[in-house]
Parts: C-alpha cells; sequence; structure tokens
C-alpha cells in the first residue's frame, strides 16, 4: 500500500490538511486513533478567524457555517463590574464566526467521504519509520492485523499527545512550555446566549467567559483549580457562581438550564521547535499548545495546514523543495505570535493564586488602558481576529 502524503490524526488540523491536498492534486490517507463519534463528541473551540473561513471556503465546506454560523464584530470586557465594548470590525475591518469545531470536523469529514478519500479510523499502535530517509512508512495494527503504508511525506496531526512528535529523537527537539496554575471548567447548555457578544470577564473570583455556539445554545467558561474535577460542580453551582463572576446586567438576563456538556482543561503554553524533521512535519496541537483565552488553538491548525499544504503543493507541481525547506520557520512566525497574544490574554484576565495587590493593579490598568487607547484597541482586534498569513 502507497501514498503521496499519511496523515496522523482526524481532528481538524488533519482533515483540513486532507482536503486541501486534494484539491491540488495530492493522495493522502488519514490515520486516525480513535472513531468518528468519538471525535465529534468533544466540544473544544467556537470562534474562528476570517482566515480560516476562506481555508473552509477553499475546500468547498463553508455552506452549512455560512448558514448557521455567528459573525461577530465585536468583544466586552468586563472588569469592576462594568462592560466595555472593543469593536474589532471597526478597528480592524474584519470579523470573527462563532461556528463550533465540532462543526467544522463533522463537514469536513462528509466532505472527506464524498472526496472518496481513504480516513482508517481505529488505527492501533500507530509509528513512524524511516521518515529522515526518503522511504517513510507508517505502520498500524486494524482489527488485530499489522499494516503498512509506504508514503513520501508524513504529517503529524494528532494532537498535544500523540505519536508524531514522540517518534522524533528528543535531541532533534527544542521545548518551550509554560503551564498555568488553573484549568477552565466549560459548561454547554441548551439556552439562549446571555449577551449577542462574548463577554471575558476578569474578577477576584477568578475569569468567566460567555460564549455561544448558537442562538439557543450557550458555552460558559470558569477558571478553576487545576485539580478540580467536573463532580463537584452540579449544574446549579456552577451557575450560581457563574453569576458571582457577571456584571449585574449579565446576571439579569442570564437564562440557566441543564448542562448537555461539562469538562475541565488544563491551561498550557507549549512550543516543540523544528515543526519537520526529514520527511514528518508537525501541524497543529501535535506541535504547540495555547491557553483558549485567545481563542487561537484551531486557527492556528488551520494556518500550519495552509502552509504545509502550499509547501507540499510547490514540491509535486514545481519540483521544488523550497517550501518545505521553509515550512517551519514560515509557521512558528505565526505560532510565536499567536502564543505571545494567548499568554498575554490569560495573564491579563485570569487571577494567579497567591497574586498581590500590586499585580491585580498591574492588570486593572492594562484594562483600562484597552479600553481608553485605539491603539491598545487595535492591537488586541488585530490579534483576536487573525494575524495576516
Ligand atoms: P486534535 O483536535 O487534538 O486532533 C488530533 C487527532 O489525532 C488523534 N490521535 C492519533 N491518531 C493516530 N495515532 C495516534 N497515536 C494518535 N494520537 C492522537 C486524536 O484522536 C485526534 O483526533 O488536534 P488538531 O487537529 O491539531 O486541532 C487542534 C485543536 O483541536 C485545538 O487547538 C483546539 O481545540 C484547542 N482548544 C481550544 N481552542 C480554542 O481556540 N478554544 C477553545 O475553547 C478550546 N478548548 C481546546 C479546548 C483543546 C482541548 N484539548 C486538546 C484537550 C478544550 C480542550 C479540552
Ligand atoms: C468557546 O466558545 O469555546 C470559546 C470562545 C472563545 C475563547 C475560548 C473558547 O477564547
Amino acid at each position: 500500500m502507497r501514498t503521496q502524503v499519511a496523515i496522523i490524526g482526524g481532528g481538524p488540523a488533519g482533515l483540513l490538511l486532507g482536503q486541501l491536498l486534494h484539491r491540488y492534486g495530492i493522495d493522502n490517507v488519514i490515520f486516525e486513533r480513535k472513531d468518528r463519534d468519538y471525535i465529534l463528541a468533544r466540544i473544544r473551540a467556537g470562534v474562528l478567524e476570517q482566515g480560516t473561513v476562506g481555508l473552509l471556503e477553499q475546500v468547498g465546506v463553508a455552506e452549512r457555517l455560512h448558514h448557521d454560523g455567528l459573525i461577530h464584530h465585536g468583544i466586552e470586557l468586563a472588569f469592576n463590574g462594568a462592560r466595555h465594548r472593543i469593536d474589532m470590525t471597526q478597528a480592524t475591518g474584519k470579523t470573527v464566526t462563532v461556528y463550533g469545531q465540532t462543526e467544522v470536523t463533522r463537514d469536513l469529514m462528509d466532505a472527506r467521504i464524498k472526496a472518496g478519500l481513504t480516513t482508517v479510523y481505529d488505527a492501533g499502535d500507530v509509528s513512524l519509520h524511516d521518515f529522515a530517509s526518503g522511504q517513510p512508512r507508517v505502520r498500524y495494527v486494524k482489527d488485530g492485523t499489522t499494516h503498512e503504508m509506504a508514503c513520501d511525506f508524513i504529517a503529524g496531526c494528532d494532537g498535544f499527545h500523540g505519536v508524531s512528535r514522540q517518534s522524533v529523537k528528543p535531541d532533534a527537539l527544542k521545548l518551550f512550555e509554560r503551564v498555568y496554575p488553573f484549568g477552565w471548567l466549560g459548561l454547554l447548555s441548551e439556552t439562549p446566549p446571555v449577551s449577542p457578544e462574548l463577554i471575558y470577564n476578569n474578577h477576584e473570583r477568578g475569569f468567566a467567559l460567555c460564549s455561544m455556539r448558537s442562538a439557543h445554545r450557550s458555552r460558559y467558561y470558569l477558571q478553576c483549580k487545576l485539580d478540580d474535577h467536573v463532580d463537584n460542580w452540579p449544574d446549579d453551582k456552577f451557575w450560581e457562581e457563574l453569576k458571582r463572576r457577571l456584571d449585574q446586567e449579565a446576571v439579569d438576563h442570564l437564562v440557566t438550564g441543564p448542562s448537555i456538556e461539562k469538562s475541565i482543561a488544563p491551561l498550557r503554553s507549549f512550543v516543540a521547535e523544528p515543526m519537520r524533521f526529514g520527511r514528518l512535519f508537525l501541524a497543529g496541537d501535535a506541535a504547540h499548545i495555547v491557553p483558549p483565552t485567545g481563542a487561537k488553538g484551531l486557527n492556528l491548525a488551520a494556518s500550519d495546514v495552509h502552509y504545509l499544504s502550499v509547501a507540499l503543493r510547490e514540491f509535486y507541481a514545481d519540483k521544488s523543495s523550497a517550501g518545505i525547506d521553509d515550512y517551519s520557520r514560515r509557521a512558528l512566525s505565526r505560532v510565536w505570535k499567536a502564543e505571545r497574544f494567548s499568554w498575554w490574554m490569560t495573564s491579563m484576565l485570569h487571577r494567579f493564586p497567591g497574586t498581590d495587590e500590586f499585580s491585580s493593579r498591574i492588570q486593572i490598568a492594562e484594562l483600562n488602558y484597552l479600553i481608553e487607547s485605539d491603539a491598545a484597541k487595535m492591537s488586541l482586534s488585530e490579534n483576536y481576529v487573525g494575524l495576516p498569513y
């Protein structure tokens, strides 16, 4: 068995890469450890940059997104009991689209089936071989039998815990990491959003975020302890704590209801350099993680696979290695800017355990500066809507 590009991981990075390569006439196979339903049950990101929407349009999977996605022109920052709007469209001329990662993934999966492309779900013990040489191979177990696929390139799109990055010799990697001393407790409910735009709340009890998936489905997050557990958070307790962290107008408008999903995610900044090792490329969470405060994780996965697909097209169509030689530098340049923005948003909005009064005053000064200065608003806005590719 042989393909041009073997893609490890069928999350958003792997699926979008597969469609982009297909559009460029490059054959690819995806190897995914889990099954389709498991992947679709994961509730994750919700905000798409215009660049990400453009890529989904390019591969012809934006129909449902344009129908159901919510176009947002601004966000709100709440602190000291008051809310302040940042008009991102006024600052940048751009918008973001609220459309869940689950739906993006579903649309990409459907397009892949329609295009007749191969995805091996429930692929066990995936291992990567000889990617330093010109003859890479991927080995996996399916239904108790070991199979092997030869390929020209391997794309490691298998997330933070995947096998691809772990297949690289440790001394070839430089890792950068910051683990934050808190997590996010997320709740999804079939209730109308508290407000038409997202509200990022800085509060002395901890950060809170009001987000949404549609006009009748809301997504809320509370900063929680790193070792906390969802069992400690029955719905009533979640809603009570959320109300404590919101401004009065938001409390008055909040509609509560039973949770559909509840989960805790740790917050982490992480980068692995470089993102290419011979004929193996890393993309998405396999190479980097951002804390979700800047809504950048999924969007970075999209820009990585855009760079990678263009580089591979150049390799096959123009017989030039220039693109693949430059992939890591190009991707990392955008990644680090998103790392900086996500770290900055996280630092400004969360309560850090053991923090002193000085740090709290600095946070409030930073937020006041943001709402008073057009230059500061512009800086936040251009990062939030997405820096150019
Ligand atoms: P994914 O989505 O983790 O997909 C990787 C896929 O690879 C598979 N896999 C393997 N397959 C074969 N062999 C192996 N050995 C494998 N190991 C793993 C996995 O089953 C999976 O299907 O990475 P990808 O495609 O790079 O996409 C990145 C985004 O998913 C991610 O950046 C964002 O979801 C991050 N993120 C969030 N971002 C936001 O912008 N806003 C959010 O609210 C938000 N919430 C989150 C998140 C990430 C979370 N994780 C990773 C735990 C909440 C959570 C819980
Ligand atoms: C979400 O809706 O899940 C979401 C939105 C914005 C963020 C993080 C998560 O910054």
